[in-house]
C-alpha cells in the first residue's frame, strides 16, 4: 500500500471517514457512524434536537467527539495501516458553532491516551449544545446586525451573504444576548469544522476561508475578520475567534493522543477542515466555469465554482471561499431529505416504491403544484412551516410524491437564476442522488445532463483530495487541481442521466407557474389558478 490520505466528514446525521490510496488511485476505506443509531445515549433524532416550534435546532458537540473516536476505532479494526496516512483534512456541516472555555487548549495539550476524549473534554464547553445550520430562531439578531452594517446590500458586499438565521454571527449574538454570563466565560468559539480540526491538532485550529464565509463575520474580499461585522455581533468577539487560514495551508502535525492511541505517524500533516459544501465542490470536481453541483442530503444545496467575485444582491444565495482559493456560490434548502422522507413515510413507502411512482407519473404531474415547506425554509424564507397543495389533496399518493420532487428542483432552478455562470453540466452527490428517478426529474427540469457519482459522500472525498494536494505542495512537488481531479474522480462517475428534450417546454412553463405560486403565497401576488388551468389544458387534456 502506498501513501494514504484521510478525509473525515462531520455531517448532520453521521460522521464518515474515507481513505484514498494515492498510488493505486483507489478508495481503500469508507465507513460511517450514524449518530442516532450508533450513539443513542445522546438522544438525538436524525442527529439533532428540535424545539417544538421547529425553530431552535441544536446538536451535541460531545457527540461529535465521541463519533470521531468511534470512527478512528473502526479504522484500526479494519486493519488499515494508519501510520501510512500522510495528511488528514475534514469537512463539517456549515455554520454550527461550538463554545469553549479557557481550559480547552490546556486539556487538548495534555490529553491522556488511556482515557477517552469525551471524559477529558466534557468540562470544556460553555454551551452544552451547538446551534446548527437547521436553526431558524435568530430573525431578531439578523435584523439588528443588518441594520448596523447599513442594510442588506451593504452587508452582502461585506460578508458575501445577507444575514441568515443559521449563520454563525446571528447565532453568536443570540447566545450573547440570552446568556451573557456564559458568553463572557467563552474563550473561543469554533465552527464544527475548526472544532474537530482542533482535536486532531491538539490546539486551536484556524477556520478556513470556505467555512469562515458562512458566518457573516468574514470580509469576503480581504478574507479577514471584519471589524464592523464583529462589533455589530457581540462584544470582544475578535478575542474569541480563531484565526482565519487558506483552506490548503498546512497547520501542523497530528497530536500525541492520536499517535499513541491510533498509531498515526508523528509526521501526519493536517490542513484546515472546511465546510461540507466547499469540500464537495472538490469531491465532485466542479472547479470549472459552468460546472454545477447539487447535493441532496439533509440539506439540498446547489453550488458552483466562481472565478470572479460577484454577489446576489437579492440576498437568497451566498458566496463562500472555494478550497482552491477562489470563490463559490451556494443556495441552501432546508426541505431536503427530511421533507422527502416525510412524504415517503406518510404513505409508508420504501424508496423503491417511491421511485416507481416517479417513473410512472408524467412530468408536469397533471398540473399539481406543491410549495413544500414541511420545515422552516431558507429559500424562499419561510419561518412558519406549512405545505401548500394546488390541484390535489394530502392523501393523493402519486400526486404528492411527484409534486415534492418537482417542487424541490423547480425552486432550485428558480432561485439560481442570479448566478451568472450558466450551468453546462450538473454533478450530483448526497444520499438521495442514489435515486435515479429523482435525478431524472432534476435533469428534465434543468434541461441539462446530470453526472451521478458512485461515492455519495463527496464532502469526505473532497477533504481527502484536498489533503493530497496540500501534502505534495508542502513537499515542494505541487500538482495541479486538474491533474488530481482527473486521477481520482473519473472512477467515481458512474452514470449519466440525460435530460429529455421532449419535456423542455413543459418544464419551462411549469417553472413560470411555480414562480407565480411562490409569489402568490410569499409576496401576496395574484392567485395564479387560471394559469394552472391553462397549463393543464395545454399538456393534459
Ligand atoms: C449550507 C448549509 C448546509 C449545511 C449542512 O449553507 O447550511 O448545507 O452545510 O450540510
Amino acid at each position: 500500500m502506498s501513501d494514504l490520505f484521510l478525509g473525515i466528514d462531520c455531517s448532520t446525521q453521521s460522521m464518515t471517514g474515507l481513505v484514498i490510496d494515492f498510488d493505486n488511485k483507489t478508495i481503500v476505506y469508507n465507513n460511517s457512524i450514524n449518530y442516532e443509531h450508533d450513539l443513542p445515549h445522546y438522544k438525538t433524532k436524525n442527529g439533532v434536537y428540535i424545539s417544538e416550534d421547529g425553530k431552535v435546532v441544536h446538536s451535541n458537540p460531545l457527540m461529535w467527539v465521541d463519533a470521531l473516536e468511534m470512527l478512528l476505532k473502526k479504522l484500526i479494526v479494519s486493519g488499515l495501516p494508519t501510520h501510512m496516512i500522510k495528511t488528514i483534512s475534514g469537512s463539517g456541516q456549515q455554520h454550527g458553532t461550538v463554545y469553549l472555555n479557557k481550559f480547552f487548549e490546556n486539556v487538548l495539550d495534555s490529553l491522556d491516551h488511556h482515557k477517552t476524549l469525551t471524559t477529558q473534554l466534557k468540562n470544556v464547553f460553555t454551551r452544552l449544545t451547538s446551534p446548527i445550520w437547521m436553526d431558524s430562531s435568530t430573525s431578531k439578531q439578523c435584523e439588528e446586525i443588518r441594520e448596523v452594517l447599513g442594510g442588506k446590500e451593504a452587508l452582502i458586499k461585506i460578508t458575501g451573504s445577507n444575514t441568515f438565521e443559521r449563520f454563525s454571527g446571528p447565532q453568536i449574538r443570540k447566545f450573547y444576548q440570552e446568556d451573557p454570563k456564559n458568553y463572557a466565560k467563552t474563550s473561543i468559539i469554533h465552527l464544527v469544522s475548526s472544532f474537530l480540526s482542533s482535536l486532531l491538532l491538539g490546539k486551536n485550529s484556524p477556520i478556513d476561508h470556505g467555512d469562515g464565509a458562512g458566518m457573516n463575520l468574514m470580509n469576503i474580499k480581504t478574507k479577514q475578520w471584519d471589524n464592523k461585522a464583529l462589533e455589530a455581533t457581540a462584544p470582544d468577539l475578535l478575542n474569541k475567534l480563531p484565526r482565519l487560514s487558506p483552506s490548503y495551508k498546512v497547520i501542523g502535525t497530528i497530536s500525541d493522543y492520536f499517535i499513541n492511541k491510533y498509531g498515526f505517524s508523528p509526521n501526519t500533516l493536517l490542513i484546515p477542515w472546511s465546510g461540507d459544501n466547499p469540500n464537495s465542490l472538490i469531491g465532485l470536481g466542479a472547479t470549472q466555469k459552468g460546472n454545477i453541483a447539487i447535493s441532496l442530503g439533509t440539506s439540498d444545496t446547489y453550488f458552483s465554482y466562481m472565478k470572479e467575485l460577484s454577489f446576489d444582491l437579492k440576498g437568497e444565495g451566498h458566496i463562500f471561499g472555494a478550497p482552491t482559493g477562489d470563490y463559490m456560490s451556494l443556495i441552501c434548502y432546508k426541505n431536503g431529505s427530511l421533507a422527502r422522507e416525510k412524504v415517503k413515510d406518510q404513505f409508508q413507502l420504501s424508496w423503491a416504491e417511491f421511485s416507481e411512482i416517479l417513473r410512472k407519473t408524467p412530468p408536469g404531474n397533471y398540473g399539481k403544484i406543491m410549495l413544500p415547506y414541511f420545515f422552516p425554509e431558507i429559500v424562499p424564507l419561510v419561518l412558519d412551516p406549512q405545505v401548500f397543495r394546488y390541484g390535489f389533496e394530502e392523501d393523493d399518493l402519486n400526486g404528492n410524491i411527484r409534486a415534492i420532487i418537482e417542487a424541490q428542483f423547480l425552486s432550485m432552478k428558480l432561485h439560481s437564476e442570479w448566478i451568472k455562470e450558466k450551468p453546462i453540466q450538473i454533478y450530483s452527490t448526497g444520499g438521495a442522488s442514489e435515486n435515479i428517478e429523482i435525478l431524472q426529474v432534476a435533469a428534465d427540469i434543468f434541461n441539462i445532463d446530470i453526472i451521478k457519482y458512485s461515492i455519495t459522500n463527496s464532502a469526505a472525498l473532497g477533504a481527502a483530495i484536498r489533503s493530497i494536494k496540500s501534502y505534495f505542495e508542502s513537499n515542494g512537488e505541487p500538482i495541479k487541481w486538474e491533474k488530481i481531479l482527473k486521477d481520482f474522480l473519473p472512477l467515481q462517475r458512474n452514470e449519466l442521466i440525460r435530460a429529455r428534450p421532449e419535456f423542455k417546454e413543459l418544464y419551462m412553463d411549469m417553472l413560470e407557474l411555480y414562480r407565480k405560486y411562490e409569489n402568490f403565497k410569499i409576496n401576496q401576488e395574484e392567485n395564479p389558478e387560471k394559469y394552472r388551468i391553462e397549463f393543464i389544458n395545454k399538456y393534459f387534456s
